[in-house]
């Protein structure tokens, strides 16, 4: 019996010493990614990347292959870009049951980041700091789910979605090394 009890807390000693050596001294901050692929008839491409900041995620996007002007821009529920439409990326993210706003709206979707600008030569970067976005609160955490970039702008206020129109690019978010 003491032998057994012994073994026990050994073993309880043992593991918990192993998934502490693993969770101490990480690396950096928590990233993710999402690589952005074009859907049919399409050619936008690029990524984004997520990453945890004492206020907030700092979310950067680089895309090519836009036509100039305002795309919309959000994080879809499902990440599955398996359609070739995209629309098994489901509607935007949005855990916390808001309308569909920008990124500055307290009431919004937290998937709603709003547009990317696309230049004359198609081209479009994005950098800003998120307050709904996580990568750590189960309820509003992105890796998982999907990054999609529209054909038109997101007005920012028509439900369900901004009215931005057809999806051109797609990518699932994933953990990326911190
Ligand atoms: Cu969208
Ligand atoms: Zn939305």
């Amino acid at each position: 019996m003491n032998f057994f009890r012994g073994s026990v807390i050994a073993l309880m000693f043992l593991l918990g010493s192993g998934f502490s050596a693993q969770s101490q001294t990480p690396a950096g901050p928590l990233k993710a990614v999402a690589v952005l692929h074009p859907t049919a008839d399409s050619k936008v491409g690029g990524a984004v990347t997520f990453t945890e900041e004492a206020d907030g995620v700092k979310v950067r996007a680089e895309i090519t292959g836009l036509t100039p002007g305002n795309h919309g821009f959000h994080v879809h529920e499902f990440g599955d870009c398996s359609a070739a439409d995209a629309s098994s990326a489901g509607a935007h993210f949005n855990p916390t049951h808001k309308p569909h706003a920008g990124p500055d709206t307290p009431d919004r979707h937290v998937g709603d980041m709003g547009n990317v600008q696309a230049d004359a030569s198609g081209k479009a970067t994005l950098e800003y700091v998120d307050h709904q976005i996580s990568l750590t609160n189960d309820e509003r955490s992105v890796i998982g789910r999907s990054v999609v970039v529209h054909t038109k702008a997101d007005d920012l206020k028509s439900q369900p979605s901004g009215d931005s129109g057809a999806r051109v690019a797609c990518g699932v978010i994933g953990r990326a090394k911190s």
